[in-house]
């Protein structure tokens, strides 16, 4: 697997090793993106967990080098199976569906937040809360695995538990039914 380079911790290499034993401590809740080659994974973030729901994970990947490179898989310890997932409009309503991977253009950047790309979460045994952090690996492509933290956060328009389920969530709660289930046994 290949190791992340973290920021941080890269540039307390730069300027002495002395420093990096601090900083490295102190990084996670800090700056909190992860470098993999070109590719840099900024903020990934989780919805606080909800028994016997999927959970949701979102993040910002940038590419700064001149190749192209996409987002094939994820996995983690805390859910038994991770989904790329985004969002179509299926008549009036936003509906999730999974998909295969998530382009990162040469030069570019792909967003994964809330109403659009994600991804999903299935069979997580100890649901995890605000303030929790969990280990997920992230495979690219020509990158490959890349390993980050996830913290679990309400997002920034506040929601919470309730918001997982509503429309803001881009039809999470209006698909479920007809999204979910058919899409876990693909
Ligand atoms: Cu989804």
């Amino acid at each position: 697997m290949r190791r992340l380079a973290h920021n941080l911790i890269a540039t307390a290499a730069i300027f002495g090793a002395l420093a990096a034993v601090p900083v490295s401590m102190a990084v996670p809740a800090i700056a909190h993106d992860y470098t993999a080659g070109t590719l840099m994974i900024d903020h990934p973030w989780a919805r606080p967990a909800i028994p016997n729901r999927p959970g949701v994970v979102f993040l910002t990947v940038k590419n700064t080098g001149e190749t192209a490179d996409r987002l094939i898989a994820a996995s983690t310890p805390v859910a038994g199976t991770v989904e790329i997932h985004t969002h179509i409009k299926d008549g009036d309503v936003m509906r999730m569906v999974r998909i295969e991977g998530i382009d990162v253009p040469a030069g570019g950047m792909a967003m994964l937040q809330p109403g659009g790309d994600h991804l999903m979460l299935f069979d997580i045994p100890a649901p995890y809360a605000v303030g929790d952090s969990f280990p997920m690996t992230l495979t690219f492509e020509k990158a490959g695995d890349v390993a980050v933290e996830v913290q679990v956060e309400m997002g920034q328009d506040g929601a919470g538990h309730s918001m997982h389920n509503m429309p803001a969530h881009g039809g999470h709660g209006q698909g479920h039914g007809a999204a979910k289930m058919p899409m876990k046994t693909n």
